[in-house]
């Protein structure tokens, strides 16, 4: 029969390393499967299914809204989405669980990068132009992030670079008999 289909869910901050992990969890998952896996990223999503939308609290609301109906569509087909917002919004997070747990199993990574190491890594210059004003309700910044609870996994991406955290989130999913 089919497999059961899955969700993994990175949250965490801008620039905390969410994409890089995924991409690189993705290339681990490939080893282990020739299942397709379909990338949810926060800045793609942006470009296509939720363009147009802004960073007030009802905007990021339906961006990762959005993003939990398709993984949960894909998951209803046996798929695996792997999504990558800043989701900073607990009930935001908890509707795309609902919607995707209906069907199969989501895996919320929580990619705890200190707000200290984001900034002074600040990759795209975002925090330097947040800091100076120029970026309205810019998140660790001038705009909450409610720290998950309760994730399935939370990796330090302080402490260990994006190819070690992904090789957690492969022991997770082994752990769980999804791979
Ligand atoms: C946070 C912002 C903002 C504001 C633009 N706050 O690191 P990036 O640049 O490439 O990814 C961030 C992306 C965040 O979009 P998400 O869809 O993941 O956010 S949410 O889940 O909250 O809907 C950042 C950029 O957009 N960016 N303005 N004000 N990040």
């Amino acid at each position: 029969h089919a497999p059961r289909g899955f969700a993994l869910f990175f949250t965490g901050l801008s620039g905390a390393g969410k994409s890089t992990i995924a991409q690189a969890v993705i290339a681990q998952l490939l080893e282990h499967t020739s299942r397709p896996v379909t990338v949810l990223d926060g800045d793609e999503v942006r470009k296509h299914l939720s363009r147009g939308l802004g960073f007030s609290r009802e905007d990021r609301a339906a961006n990762v809204t959005r993003i939990g109906y398709v993984a949960s569509e894909i998951v209803r087909h046996g798929g695996i989405a792997v999504c990558a917002p800043i989701a900073p919004y607990a009930d935001a997070r908890a509707e795309s669980r609902a919607l995707v747990e209906a069907h199969g199993d989501f895996i919320e990574v929580h990619v705890a990068t200190s707000l200290e190491v984001c900034e002074a890594r600040d990759r795209k210059g975002l925090y330097a132009q947040a800091r100076a004003g120029k970026i309205a309700r810019f998140t660790g910044i001038s705009d909450p992030y409610e720290v998950p609870e309760q994730p399935e996994l939370r990796i330090d991406g302080d402490a260990a670079e994006p190819v070690v955290l992904a090789r957690q989130v492969l022991a997770l999913l082994r752990n769980r008999g999804l791979i």
